[in-house]
């Protein structure tokens, strides 16, 4: 369906037929420019960025090249095509006609994970707030803005979603949105990772790679929902947050790339006196972002996860391609837990599980990711592999919140436990060091010391495009 983008609000919702929301939306949209202003990307507001913008949600049509400036981004409101005969395909309601409006008795519940998903949205563009001075190249500069304007209209997807479906109190949080701050003491965002900092580009790619990841599959899940305003929602969205998969995953394929080419030039391991990042570092900083990730997805065992999965609100990812009866109320699910200083295994109710399992595919995805690093690696003609920690290490919400377990899995004390640490996670001079790195590259077809060149530019362009034109003269 095509979107109009004569529309102050481009949508393809039919905004102009339901004038109570447009009024409601137009009301939202001065405070969601100001955030962007105070919150977005600093000072390159005024440059002109090759963005892709969504002009239809088909196959063809939702992604438009040009120069625009960010503030004049279009975001608007798409939900994917509907499916014709939709029913709800899991929980106590299979098999029933899907949901237009919100079913009473599940609006509060409802409410509450769209506020949790929006609340991603505009969290993570301003963890980013500050990267673009330090940029590796233009090309990764472009990249990094269009995760940012799209993280935007992600949130401007479940604005729309409150404000069309949950009155009042829809309102209410919709403005919340905007007054959270990441990492802010007294008024944080909701979950756990997006109050940290991306204080670099590996940061910034590992968490692209990894929490970004965490929104594939929450998103996929949401995507299952009876509620169908919210599931096309989500398709929609899926569609855009491949590009930011790709951003994290090549990134950090580049750096890898980069280190092992130093360490075949100088014949070592020790690229940083080089001007690389050595592969020991870049694995401290997968475990890092890889067991914050970890925790975005809830405790093991979850009597929410149940309801939402029983009320026919989120599904598993890939529900429906699921060859089981879609209600698990006999199923069990294996899972991991520390018990008495051992990490074992246990059959347990699958409907309480279900955060684990979504987990467990989230962990496959990375794995898969993790292994086409290593081919680089291996590619490179060098033995060394990089692994992912255990899933217990390092967690804060679920069963291994409170316990130390090492990378390998082993459960420590806290003394060894903090003797330890800086051999797993970047300690502040290699945060420091990693920083020291971070020097703006902007000419046209230049790379950072620290990242290799992309295989290929951004829609069939040239690698040394201009992709972000009319920089500020302090960045030049
Ligand atoms: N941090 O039963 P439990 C994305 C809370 S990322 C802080 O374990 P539940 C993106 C929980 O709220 C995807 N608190 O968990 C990525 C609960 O609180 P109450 C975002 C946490 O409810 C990059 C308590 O602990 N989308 O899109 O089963 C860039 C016990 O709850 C955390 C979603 O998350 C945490 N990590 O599941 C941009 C989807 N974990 O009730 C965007 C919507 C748990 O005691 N959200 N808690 O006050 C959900 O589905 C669920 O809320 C969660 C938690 C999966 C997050």
């Amino acid at each position: 369906m095509p979107i109009n983008y004569s529309e102050r609000i481009p949508n393809n919702v039919n905004l102009a037929d339901d004038r109570r929301l447009q009024r409601a939306l137009e009301a939202w949209q001065p405070g969601f420019l100001q955030w962007w202003g105070e919150m977005g990307p600093e000072t390159f507001q005024g440059c002109d960025v090759y963005l892709r913008t969504a002009t239809s949600t088909d196959a063809q049509g939702w992604a438009q090249f040009g120069y625009v400036k960010m503030p004049d981004y279009r975001w608007g409101i798409f939900l994917a095509e509907p499916q014709p005969d939709r029913r709800i395909s899991f929980g106590e309601h299979k098999g029933e006609a899907i949901w237009r409006e919100v079913p009473g008795e599940h609006r509060g519940v409802l409410r509450r994970l769209i506020v949790t998903q929006g609340d991603t949205e505009p969290a993570s563009v301003e963890q980013q707030r500050h990267l673009g001075r330090t940029c590796p190249s233009l090309y990764d500069l472009r990249n990094l803005f269009q995760v940012n304007v799209e993280e935007g209209r992600h949130l401007w997807a479940m604005v729309y979603l409150l404000h069309a479906y949950f009155g009042r109190d829809g309102r209410e949080e919709a403005d919340a949105l905007l007054l959270r701050r990441s990492g802010n003491a007294d008024n944080p965002r909701i979950l756990g990772a997006f109050n940290e900092k991306t204080p670099d580009w590996l940061s910034y790619f590992m968490f692209a790679h990894f929490t970004d990841r965490d929104g594939k599959y929450q998103l996929a899940s949401l995507a299952e929902s009876g509620f169908d305003p919210l599931a096309r929602t989500c398709r929609f969205m899926l569609t855009e947050e491949a590009h930011h998969l790709f951003v994290g995953e090549s990134g950090v394929g580049r750096v890898i790339s980069r280190t092992c080419q130093l360490m075949k030039e100088h014949n070592t391991d020790i690229v940083s006196v080089y001007g690389g990042i050595d592969l020991a570092i870049i694995q401290k900083y997968i475990n890092f972002h890889y067991s914050v990730s970890l925790d975005l997805f809830g405790s093991e065992l979850s009597t929410n996860a149940a309801n939402y999965y029983s009320a026919g609100l989120k599904g598993r990812f890939k529900e429906t391609d699921r060859a089981d009866d879609h209600q698990l109320k006999q199923s069990t699910y294996s899972v991991l837990s520390p018990e008495n200083g051992a990490i074992v295994q246990s059959e347990q109710p699958a409907l309480i599980a279900l955060n684990e399992t979504l987990r467990d595919s989230y962990i496959g995805d990375c794995e898969r990711a993790l292994a086409r690093w290593n081919k680089i690696i291996r590619e490179a003609g060098l033995g060394l592999e990089l692994k992912l920690p255990h899933r217990g290490f390092r967690r804060s919400i679920g069963e291994f919140a409170g316990v130390n377990v090492t990378p390998d899995g082993e459960i420590i004390a806290a003394a060894e436990w903090e003797r330890r640490k800086s051999d797993w996670i970047p300690t502040q001079a290699e945060r420091t060091f990693v920083a020291s790195l971070m020097k703006p590259v902007t000419a046209p077809g230049q790379f950072a010391s620290w990242i290799a060149p992309p295989v290929r530019g951004i829609n069939h362009q040239a690698l040394d495009f201009e992709y972000v034109a009319a920089l500020p003269a302090e960045t030049n």
